[in-house]
């Protein structure tokens, strides 16, 4: 494949942006080679500078549920072109996204539109501070919540009293009022509380967490996380940016049946635009400014024409419930299709999936928590990746990613997925 104008355009922005990119994940450092550069999409195909055409199984890290140019959503775009799409003052589209997402996730009663899932959940950490008065959080080793500064955390060596900046620039200041538990493991949870009785203002997670690639809470560990929260009087923050209207209607909390006190949401919310959102319990929510004392606010807050595009998707997919099994049945034709090819050639690597979300893991152990998916071997999946680009199957560029499929892959498309992953295979190994 020709990549030439990828890589001039990546030279280029180099000297333009820092690393080249406007997100790290893009730069493919994890991987090797320069990343390409996407000149245009349509359903499950993208297309770089050069015209290489890929099918698609990262779909905006979420976003393009339905696949890409979904007609429905631009003509709704469109539609209010005419109209001006930025006002900076209450709009009925804001209300009306409102209603649907408390229609949708009933674990919330009221809710807040920001720009980005960042946004989302630093925001509703405020929330939980200033409902409970108290300073400190629990997140876990492998969640990615964004990068507000409380969140670029790793576990301190005064690990049951604070954390240690995982970033430069986060001070040590606000990571003494973040603890780190392990994923799956009730006792390291109850080990913080306990040694941190009444200071504990939230915990949050990733009910099923895609940033350390695809990993399930193991059974009774979101019920467990629930109880601790109920007994301590602390928030229980789901964060469904990536799950949210994706594993289900209602997400993980439809799907595994345990309420969160505060949901945050992002991705498929704004069907490719920018949007973000929190959202929870009234008395939680309505500690937020102007209601409350606990301030937050955004220029582009529920903008107009990314509520046209929000809302053409959440009402799809509210009404059309068939739209879920598809993704299931995609999910299952794909998974079940490399289950079946890694047997033939003997090879037992991990994969985890859950509706239209997978990672095949390059290790033959369990992954379950942030330690075994580090187990992975990294050169290998690099190669796997750069193996499977070159037959023009679009991966995430990190083992510690999941995919996201969308409606748009047909049976053609699985067959051809599948073929790639044979031959990677058996180029690789
Ligand atoms: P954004 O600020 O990137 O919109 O959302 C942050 C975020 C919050 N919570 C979860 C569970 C997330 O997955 C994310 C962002 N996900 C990454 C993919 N791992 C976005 C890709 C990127 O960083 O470029």
């Amino acid at each position: 494949m020709n990549h030439s104008i990828s890589k001039e355009l990546f030279e280029k922005a180099q000297k333009l942006i820092p690393g080249g990119v406007n997100s790290p994940v893009r730069a493919f450092k994890a991987v090797g080679g320069n990343p390409i550069f996407i000149k245009k999409a349509k359903g499950a195909h993208i297309y770089d500078e050069n015209d290489n055409q890929y099918i698609e199984l990262i779909n905006s890290w979420g976003p393009m549920i339905l696949g890409h140019a979904n007609e429905m959503i631009a003509e709704a775009m469109q539609k209010v072109l005419a109209d001006s799409w930025s006002f900076g003052a209450p709009t009925r589209r804001e209300v009306e996204m409102a209603e649907l997402i408390i229609e949708m996730m009933p674990s919330i009663e009221k809710v807040r539109l920001v720009n980005s899932g960042t946004e989302a959940c630093l925001s509703a950490v405020r929330a939980a501070r200033g409902y409970t008065q108290r300073e400190k959080i629990i997140k876990f080793s492998g969640c990615y919540h964004g990068h507000a500064d409380s969140f670029l955390i790793a576990a301190g060596s005064g690990a049951v009293t604070f954390g240690t900046p995982d970033s430069l620039g986060v001070t040590q200041g606000v990571a003494n009022d973040t603890l780190i538990a392990n994923y799956n493991d009730l006792n390291s949870v109850q080990t913080l509380v306990d040694a941190n009785e009444n200071k504990i203002a939230a915990i949050i997670i990733e009910p099923v967490a895609g940033n350390m690639g695809l990993v399930l809470p193991e059974k009774d560990f979101l019920e467990g996380l629930r109880n601790i929260c109920d007994k301590n009087n602390i928030v229980l923050i789901f964060d469904e940016v990536m799950t949210g209207f994706r594993l289900a209607k209602g997400g993980v909390q439809e799907r595994f049946g345990v309420k969160a006190d505060l949901t945050t949401l992002g991705k498929i919310i704004g069907g490719g635009l920018p949007v973000g959102a929190y959202g929870g319990k009234t008395e939680i929510m309505n500690c937020i400014a102007p209601a409350g004392k606990v301030y937050q606010a955004g220029t582009l807050s529920g903008n107009p024409l990314a509520m046209s595009a929000g809302l053409a998707m959440l009402n799809y997919l509210n009404s059309t419930p068939e739209v879920y099994q598809k993704l299931e049945n995609i999910g299952e034709k794909i998974t079940s299709g490399i289950q079946k090819i890694n047997q033939k050639m003997g090879l037992s690597y991990t994969l985890n999936a859950v509706g239209s979300m997978f990672t095949l893991f390059f290790t033959t152990q369990k992954v379950f928590d942030f330690g075994s998916a580090l187990q992975c071997d990294l050169a290998l999946f690099g190669k796997y990746f750069q193996s499977m680009l070159k037959k023009g199957v679009y991966l995430a560029p990190s083992q510690f990613e999941s995919l996201f499929l969308s409606t748009a892959l047909s049976d053609e498309n699985i067959a051809q997925i599948l073929d790639a992953h044979e031959r990677s295979l058996k180029e690789i190994l």
